[in-house]
């Protein structure tokens, strides 16, 4: 018997984790003695989630054995999904890639890979090796919908995407968190299950966090204060506090200089950025801003966090290079009580170092940047639609959903249509799905090994440090297969090596060639097991039965302060640079920007309101989670703005813009900050027959509204802008 399996009587409990969101909670599993789950519940002995869970994790299984889950692969006969075998699905895709990359090359051949298996460890790896195998460039991924711009500030300033520094919240005097909602989300780039928690008892011992956010959110309310800012304008308040910080004195000249770059450089552009100048854009007065920066100087151990409503916005790079020269000048980086850089389980800062010499990737039309290898989402659309030498025309959708949760939903739809292949790597028909050729039954994340992936495992994001490993849970239902399976027989099928080598595709199938051996094999690790066995082994935990044993996680040592600046840095001269050429030369541009947004005055800008019940655009399908008023995404609007245009709270509206229209329902609030108006992304899935529940919900898709193409992204990072965006609101005729 495996040493995470504990047996009850007709109870068998495994322990296991969560890979819905970055806190990757550890969680029990009671599987009655016909194999099915009784409950999933919170794992209190978990070293960091210590019996945190939410809904999502705790209602995993329903997921997984939903009447709606597709257990075969299936393909798309006369506009209706029949089921077909394996070796039907795998030769005739096999047969098309070969196909069409005989004929277009390997650009023509991508892959979308989702959010939901980007938890995972081995799917998004060998996602990469996949595309490769073809000689393709074309991975898109969910980054730049999230948080590609932190990768490339990373790069720039630290020398490698993943250094990735956060809060030390624990022992923080002053916080000032841009662009979070931590009760609703458990936020990002650092692991925080228990994050309401966390920030109460920062509170109770006299510390502050101050939330800026053009929504006063469920954390403001239970934590801290609050403070509005105009959607997309923070780019102009890092600015001013960056230029406020200075003019106070607070820099300590002397460690900048010996530790970093280009201060000179930042000092002069900042410079006109005054508190006075910025505040009516923002919306953050001159006072409160001063403010803020006093006590941020004055604290021992202070920083300022940004996340989505940040980055999604239209200037998500310089806004978070600026909180980084910040955090960074003011002696807050790499300090107790301000941001700490951690360790991942290997040194990838080593292996993936960012060469300031090497020209950058980029797309093949118009300068679009790709970064860490991937396309920008926002280019899809484009990538299959305009001819040319690597134009786009087989796509594979690993756990994903881009007809939603990617801008311009209607020409991407349109797109989509014109693929040659589209083949849909799911649990269920997602609206994606719905277009695809072949739809291929993935697994669940129950039904899978795994070690959690980039966050803690590359990045160390977590405050507090650990490694896990869980075998499956559950096995794979009907003939549903792990996606990395998939791959390695889709290549076989069509005569390709993972990763466009021998050797690696060798490497990949070994686990599974050792399982062939007569009697021996069934006894040894699947190839998942076998490929996590290596990792755990080459990062120096042991064998897998030893991590099977470490059920509630192994403690990594503890973050250590004054461990990264000299001594991590992995630029070219180990300094960190604050002054990237490309993000320099991009701050006289924002003086158009600045003009622009004065003259608009109050002009309705969308953000998104991410919910609670509502993970992306995959939890609708679920009755729990579509319960009463959840049955819908409704449009928060402020008492002042719905009062100007004669709105009533339940009313029905007509969302625009240049780009289309949306009907929703709205919901006035004294939540809102006026001029904003939020909506949950991820939802409309009114024509969806074949998800029995989402199908009777009544949401809108946001992201009819959101511009993509190439000069919709945001030009250093290509994130998409899907915050900010520019809208009309009135009466449902
Ligand atoms: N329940 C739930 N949890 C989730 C998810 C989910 O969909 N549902 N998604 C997961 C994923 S994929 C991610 S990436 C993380 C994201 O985690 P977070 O980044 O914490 O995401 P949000 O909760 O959307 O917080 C963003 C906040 O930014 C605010 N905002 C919007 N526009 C602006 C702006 O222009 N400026 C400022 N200052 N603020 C703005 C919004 O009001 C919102 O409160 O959450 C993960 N967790
Ligand atoms: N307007 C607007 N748009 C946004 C956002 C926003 O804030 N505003 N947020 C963005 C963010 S942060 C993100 S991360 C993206 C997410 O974008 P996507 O990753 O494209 O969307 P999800 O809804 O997370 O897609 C999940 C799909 O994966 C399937 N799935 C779930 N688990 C598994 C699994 O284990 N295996 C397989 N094979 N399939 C699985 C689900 O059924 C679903 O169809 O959306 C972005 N879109
Ligand atoms: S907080 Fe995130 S990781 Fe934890 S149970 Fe919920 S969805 Fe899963
Ligand atoms: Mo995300």
């Amino acid at each position: 018997m495996q040493s995470n399996v504990q047996a009850h009587g007709a109870i068998t409990t495994r322990h296991t984790f969560c890979r819905i969101c970055e806190a990757a909670c550890g969680l029990t599993v009671d599987i009655n003695n016909q194999g099915a789950v009784v409950a999933i519940a919170p794992n209190e002995q978990h070293i960091a989630s210590t019996g945190y869970a939410c809904l999502k994790g705790l209602k995993a299984h329903e997921f997984r054995d939903s009447p709606d889950r597709i257990t075969q692969p299936m393909k798309r006969v006369n506009g209706e999904l029949v089921a077909i075998s394996w070796a039907q699905a795998l030769s005739e895709i096999g047969g098309a890639l070969k196909r069409i990359h005989g004929a277009h090359g390997g650009d023509a051949i991508g892959l979308y890979l989702g959010n939901p298996i980007s938890m995972s460890f081995l799917p998004p790896l060998l996602s990469t090796a996949f595309v490769k195998a073809f000689g393709s460039s074309k991975l898109y991924h969910t980054g730049s919908q999230d948080c590609n711009n932190k990768f490339v500030v990373a790069e720039r300033m630290y020398g490698c995407a993943q250094i990735q520094p956060f809060p030390d919240i624990d022992h923080s005097q002053f916080i000032i968190a841009v662009g979070s909602n931590p009760v609703v989300s458990k936020m990002s780039f650092i692991s925080m299950p228990h994050s309401g928690k966390r920030f109460k008892a920062l509170v109770a011992r006299g510390a502050r966090v101050i939330w800026l956010n053009p929504r006063r959110t469920e954390t403001a309310k239970q934590v801290g204060e609050h403070h509005f800012i105009r959607p997309d304008t923070d780019v102009f308040f890092m600015l001013a506090f960056l230029q406020a910080l200075i003019e106070s004195g607070a820099v300590d000249e002397r460690h900048v200089r010996q530790y970093m770059t280009g201060w000179d450089t930042v000092k002069v552009l900042v410079a006109p950025w005054t508190a006075e100048r910025v505040a009516p854009v923002t919306g953050v007065p001159a006072a409160t801003l001063r403010d803020w920066v006093q006590a941020y100087a004055a604290a021992d151990g202070a920083s300022l966090y940004s996340s989505t409503g940040v980055n999604q916005g239209s200037h998500g790079s310089l806004a978070f290079w600026l909180q980084e020269v910040i955090n960074a000048v003011s002696g807050n980086l790499d300090k107790r009580g301000g941001t700490l850089v951690g360790k991942g389980i290997v040194d990838v800062s080593k292996l993936n170092r960012f060469d300031p010499d090497k020209p950058l990737a980029k797309f093949r039309l118009g300068e679009v940047p790709l970064v860490m290898d991937t396309v920008p989402a926002g280019v899809l659309a484009d990538d299959i639609l305009t001819p040319g030498a690597g134009q786009l025309k087989a796509l594979f959708v690993t756990a994903g959903n881009p007809l939603l949760t990617c801008p311009n939903s209607h020409r991407l739809t349109e797109a989509f249509r014109q693929l040659e292949l589209l083949v849909a790597i799911d649990l269920h028909e997602s609206e994606t799905a719905r277009h695809a050729h072949y739809v291929l039954p993935g697994s669940h994340w129950l039904e899978r090994a795994d070690i959690p992936f980039t966050f803690n495992t590359m990045m160390g994001t977590t405050p507090i440090p650990y490694h896990q490993y869980t075998d499956a849970v559950l096995p794979l239902k009907g003939d549903a297969r792990e996606e990395t399976w998939m791959y390695l027989e889709l290549c076989r099928a069509a005569g390709f090596y993972m990763g466009g080598s021998k050797a690696l595709h060798g490497a990949f199938a070994l686990g599974r060639w050792l399982r062939k051996i007569p009697l021996l094999g069934a006894a040894l690790p699947d190839h998942a097991q076998f490929m996590l066995g290596i990792v755990n082994r080459i990062a120096g935990f042991g064998s897998l039965r030893r991590m099977r044993k470490a059920v509630n996680g192994v403690a990594r040592p503890a973050l250590a302060p004054g461990s990264f600046i000299g001594q991590r840095v992995v630029t070219g001269d180990g300094k960190i640079n604050l002054a990237p050429a490309d993000f320099c030369a991009q701050l006289p541009g924002l003086e158009a920007d600045f003009e622009r947004e004065l003259a608009a005055g109050g002009a309705l800008k969308l953000i998104n309101k991410r919910e609670r019940y509502s993970h992306n655009s995959w939890t609708h399908n679920h009755p729990d989670f579509v319960k009463g008023r959840h049955d819908r995404n409704l449009l928060n609007m402020s008492t002042s703005d719905a009062r100007d245009r004669t709105l009533a709270d339940g009313q029905w509206v007509r969302l625009s813009n240049s780009q289309g229209e949306i009907r929703v329902q709205l919901a006035v609030t004294d939540d809102m900050m006026p001029g904003a108006v939020a909506l949950c992304h991820g939802w409309g899935h009114q024509h969806m027959e074949r998800l029995s529940v989402a199908s009777l919900t009544a949401g809108s898709n946001v992201n009819i509204l959101a511009r993509d193409g190439l000069d919709s992204l945001e030009p250093i990072s290509g994130m998409s802008q899907l915050n900010g965006i520019l809208v009309e609101v009135r009466a449902d005729a």
